[in-house]
């Protein structure tokens, strides 16, 4: 039994009524990014139409609810994670900028020639990619924890890899290709005992289950708005308070200066020091209402449901002859996010999506940004990817493996 009540949830959602190719819309793409339900739309239309103004320039009224709204979403994102303070949550466009203002203000720094860093096999090129560059601007070694069945981290490997004792350690709470979530509160520990700085990639965690920042203890959080609910162009790096007042800002000017001569610029005060500019305020405030929505239904409501369709799901497509299920298996859902990628004995990934699309479903081909993963670990070129949300139903996982029949008959697999 599911504990929410979707059809209801699924009406806040105008897009979900929409047909796609003549068919009702299908949208099993969550992970890529999530829909908006109408509360969100109408807190950045209601934003536009009747107090459009930047936050903290003006002491007339507009601009003092700006402000408000603004920092409030902030307020409402701490609680989220159960961080102390809104001033802990910086503002940035999503996750990959948010890991980005890590490794360029605090990693930058910290780490010297010769230095490890360490990931795992199972990253987004978005938890790779910045801390490779780093390494490389410093001479610094790049490490990545294995696999153990092409699902979990192996925690030998990854000890062994703490033994190097990197700085900085970053891995993801749950990937977006396999669904495995990893055991963040026991891997942070071991990192801490190394000495290690931990930064979590939430991307996959935050917008599915409760993520208490806490009791998880990692030192830094990136998450973006656009995959829970909110709009694009606004994510967050949360930072345990202390770390953040050492760092200097990598990109500064305008609203995070208190004072500059032409000399020497201070630094303004949390979270405003490390968001330059003009920020994305409308994002600030639809991700507000995005926030409120999740905590209206309640996130632990939202993972049983994720859990619900995820079983279902591996149930249906393991009945699927041909089908090849990467990831935990139904013996782990437990340990897994609504994001399962498969493959199928003679169809390309791309052409099982669009036959997909033809039935207005909607799934993601490819290598979902994770390539060392899918090429060098599941040996694939692309893998097929459907993943839920509160608003998705049994049913649509039921038209979606109805529609795999149609692509062996369309590629004649089997005939
Ligand atoms: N980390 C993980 C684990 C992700 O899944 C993604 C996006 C990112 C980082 C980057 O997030 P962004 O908001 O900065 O883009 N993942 C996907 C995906 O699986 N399909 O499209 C985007």
């Amino acid at each position: 039994m599911t504990s929410i009540d979707v059809d209801k949830i699924r009406m806040d959602f105008p897009i979900l009524s929409t047909k796609q190719n003549g068919k009702p819309l299908v949208y099993l793409d969550s992970a890529s990014t999530s829909q908006k339900p109408l509360s969100v739309i109408e807190a950045v239309g209601d934003y536009y139409r009747t107090y459009n103004s930047n936050i903290h320039r003006g002491i007339y009224k507009i601009s003092v609810k700006s402000t408000e709204a603004y920092q409030r979403s902030k307020e409402l994102a701490a609680k989220l994670i159960n961080a102390d303070s809104y001033e802990d949550m910086i503002y940035c466009r999503n996750t990959t900028d948010a890991i980005n203002i890590a490794a360029l203000s605090y990693a930058e720094p910290l780490i010297e020639k010769g230095d490890h860093i360490l990931i795992t096999e199972m990253e987004h090129h978005s938890n790779i990619v910045p801390w490779m560059m780093l390494a490389r601007r410093k001479g610094a070694i790049l490490d990545h924890s294995r696999l153990l069945d092409k699902s979990f981290v192996d925690m030998e490997d990854f000890r062994a890899k703490l033994e190097l004792k990197p700085k900085m350690v970053a891995f993801t709470h749950a990937s977006n290709v396999l669904g495995t979530i990893n055991d963040a509160k026991s891997m942070t520990k071991m990192a801490h005992e190394y000495g290690a700085t931990v930064l979590l990639d939430g991307a996959q965690s935050v917008p599915h289950m409760k993520v208490d920042v806490k009791s998880i203890d990692c030192d830094f959080l990136a998450f973006s708005s656009h995959k829970m609910l909110g709009p694009s162009g606004i994510g967050i790096l949360y930072g345990k308070g202390d770390l953040l007042e050492k760092i200097t800002p990598a990109i500064v000017g305008s609203d995070m200066i208190r004072s500059v001569t032409f000399e020497s610029a201070e630094w303004n005060e949390l979270p405003w020091k490390f968001e330059s500019g003009t920020p994305n305020i409308e994002g600030g405030i639809g991700f507000g209402a995005a926030i409120e929505y999740l905590e209206g239904i309640g996130m632990d409501s939202i993972r049983n449901h994720d859990l619900e369709l995820t079983g279902y799901a591996l149930k249906r497509l393991s009945e699927v002859d041909g089908i090849r299920l990467y990831g935990p298996g139904e013996k782990d859902l437990s340990k897994r996010v609504g994001a399962i990628s498969f493959g199928m004995e003679g169809a390309h990934p791309h052409d099982i999506a669009t036959v997909l699309d033809s039935e207005g479903i909607a799934v993601r081909a490819g290598h979902h940004c994770a390539m060392p993963l899918v090429n060098s670990v599941l040996k694939q070129p692309a893998v097929t990817r459907m993943s839920f949300y509160l608003y998705n139903k049994k049913e649509e996982i039921d038209l979606a493996v109805d529609a795999l029949e149609k692509v062996k008959k369309v590629l004649r697999i089997g005939a």
